[in-house]
């Protein structure tokens, strides 16, 4: 069987599951939000990736329909982190398809609004420049309702700057090709320093991706950088996990 054909009947079956990393503001040492990455517990394969069945949602129309259990998962699970007293956004990646279908739009907002919790949405450039003057309609509204927005893969996919103006994006996160090998490269850390000053002239925070060593964490925060995510701070790890994690962090 297709995995294409199984993931249609997933989401009924409870077969999809999400885990959260964290994001560590690196000036008040705290986590200031998740990341929501989506699994997927196959009977037959095992577990699967997001890498081995996003592009087959995308392509099916499905992605609506997991994109929808991705924001109603995330809205229960953020109201457990806000009873928990960690009241921290929760970001969820949303396919560039997404973003010029009206009807998932109006669906997203309905659900988010009514909620009351606090999402974000991270999006890449890539997704934006297929259909310029819609996503960025829609970006808008979700950012109207208070939706945070941010740029995902900042540097890693089609970038340009006359839209990356025009967006109502409130964080940047540098794509983790600039950040794995931060402190061995001549010439990431001159990307990444240009990068986080380029953000804070548009008042936007900077996130680095991928931070897997104290020596990239420290070089990072001389830079000035806002936020950190990757294998050093945390993997992506199951709620249960993660409220430990945030129990500790206190
Ligand atoms: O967790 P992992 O490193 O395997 O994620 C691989 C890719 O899958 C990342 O680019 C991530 O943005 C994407 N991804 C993870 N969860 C989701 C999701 O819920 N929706 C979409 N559209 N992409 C996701
Ligand atoms: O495209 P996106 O940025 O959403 O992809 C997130 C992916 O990056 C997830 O699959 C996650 O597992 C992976 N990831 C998270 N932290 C690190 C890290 O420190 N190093 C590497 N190599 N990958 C990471
Ligand atoms: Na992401
Ligand atoms: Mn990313």
């Amino acid at each position: 069987a297709s995995l294409g054909r199984d993931l249609r009947d997933a989401i009924g079956k409870g077969e999809l599951f999400l885990q959260y990393q964290p994001k560590l503001h690196l000036r008040r040492q705290v986590v200031s939000g998740v990341e929501a990455l989506i699994r997927w517990r196959h009977p037959v394969r095992g577990l699967v990736m997001p890498g081995d069945f996003i592009a087959l949602a995308e392509e099916s129309q499905d992605i609506v329909d997991l994109t929808v259990w991705t924001i109603q998962q995330v809205i229960k699970d953020q109201r457990v982190l806000a009873a928990r007293g960690h009241d921290i956004p929760v970001f969820v990646n949303i396919s560039g398809v997404l973003l010029s279908d009206a009807r998932f739009v109006r669906r997203a907002c309905a659900l988010i609004q009514s909620s009351g919790v606090k999402i974000g949405f991270e999006i890449t450039e890539t997704a934006v420049i297929r259909d310029p003057q819609s996503a960025i309609g829609h970006l808008k509204r979700f950012a109207d309702i208070g939706i945070v927005i941010a740029i995902d893969d900042y540097g890693a996919g089609l970038s340009s700057l006359a839209y990356l103006k025009q967006l109502p994006a409130s964080e940047l996160k540098i794509d983790k090709l600039f950040v794995t090998q931060l402190t061995s490269s001549n010439r990431d850390p001159l990307i990444v320093r240009s990068t986080i000053d380029l953000a804070h002239a548009m008042e936007m925070e900077v996130v680095a991706e991928g931070v897997e060593t104290a020596s990239a964490l420290a070089l990072l925060s001389v830079m000035g950088c806002d936020v950190a995510q990757g294998f050093l701070i945390s993997r992506p790890i199951d709620l249960p996990i993660l409220l430990e994690f945030l129990a500790r962090d206190q």
